[in-house]
């Protein structure tokens, strides 16, 4: 059996170890990730002539340096490279969940999206574009209920098409204002001076300095490259003061959001409940 590596994100209550139980049944094993109490369950399922290997990382809001969950979450992206992330999204909140999305895109990680509690999503009456929110967000997105097992076999289809190239989607960069945009390009060319920061992906790398991440500084501040780094982000933060009098860590969580409401504007209409006929 080909072995592929999935890994579930996703917002704490968006029915992830519902997805997670539902997928793996009974081939579970539950251990801890390294140097954290935080439980971590691994499981596989064999479907299609592969063994689908899948981790359910912590439940996170967001990808900062600031909890426990998000740098174990992060830091099992960038270590343990999976061949591909399913960010687990709860439909009915879609907006909220989005953020984390935005992060991920940000990461470059192999991303596919279960849109989960679709069940939901129908008894509300929310109409989602699904193809539209694809163009947009860059990857896949299947519909699923992890509640009713609907939609499991079209994820495990997407993630076999995907580890295989089979199904190409055009990927999409979150557009940041152009003064963030274009620290993010100048930074990226400063780290790429550094051969041993090779292995991390070097615009998530510039993205989180200008968010003032106290890991990446930690990281990235012992290299000779610093120096120049450093007068690179001073001259961010003057221009982003200047411009919209707020500083790049601001500006990068203003951008996200104005991405995030412009795809449900796009993409999430409340369809309004048919009146009951009187004849
Ligand atoms: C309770 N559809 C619906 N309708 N519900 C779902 C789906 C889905 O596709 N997927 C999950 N849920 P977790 P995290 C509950 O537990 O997997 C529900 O944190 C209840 N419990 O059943 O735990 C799921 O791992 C009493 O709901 O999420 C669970 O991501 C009343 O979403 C909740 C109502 O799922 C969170 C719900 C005692």
């Amino acid at each position: 059996l080909k072995e592929v590596k999935v890994a579930l994100a996703g917002n704490p209550n968006s029915g992830k170890s519902s997805l997670f139980n539902a997928l793996t049944g009974s081939h579970q094993k539950v251990g801890n990730f390294s140097g954290v109490t935080i439980e971590k369950y691994e499981g596989y399922v064999d479907y299609g002539g592969y063994r689908i290997r899948v981790v359910d990382l912590p439940g996170t809001y967001s990808l900062t340096a600031y909890s426990p969950e998000e740098l174990v979450t992060r830091n099992y992206l960038i270590e343990d490279v999976p061949d591909i992330v399913i960010d687990v999204v709860e439909g009915p909140n879609l907006e909220r969940n989005l953020l984390l999305t935005t992060q991920l895109m940000e990461m470059e990680v192999e991303l596919l999206v279960a849109l989960n509690m679709f069940d939901e999503v129908e008894a509300q009456g929310i109409d989602i574009d699904v193809k539209q929110l694809q163009r947009l967000l860059g990857c896949h997105i299947v519909p699923t209920s992890a509640k009713k097992k609907q939609g499991l076999d079209s994820l495990l289809d997407h993630v076999i098409r995907i580890y295989e190239g089979n199904i190409e989607i055009r990927k999409n960069k979150l557009a940041f204002r152009p003064e963030v945009d274009s620290a993010i390009e100048e930074i990226t060319q400063l780290l790429a001076h550094e051969p041993e920061l090779g292995k991390y992906n070097l615009r998530w790398l510039a993205i989180k300095l200008l968010e003032n991440d106290k890991e990446v500084y930690n990281l990235v501040r012992q290299y000779p490259v610093w120096v120049k780094i450093e007068r690179a982000l001073q001259h961010a933060i003057q221009e982003t003061e200047a411009v919209y009098k707020s500083d790049p860590e601001i500006s990068i969580t203003e951008d996200r959001y104005a991405f995030i409401r412009g795809a449900m504007q796009e993409c999430v209409k409340q369809r309004r409940e048919k009146k009951q006929s009187l004849t």
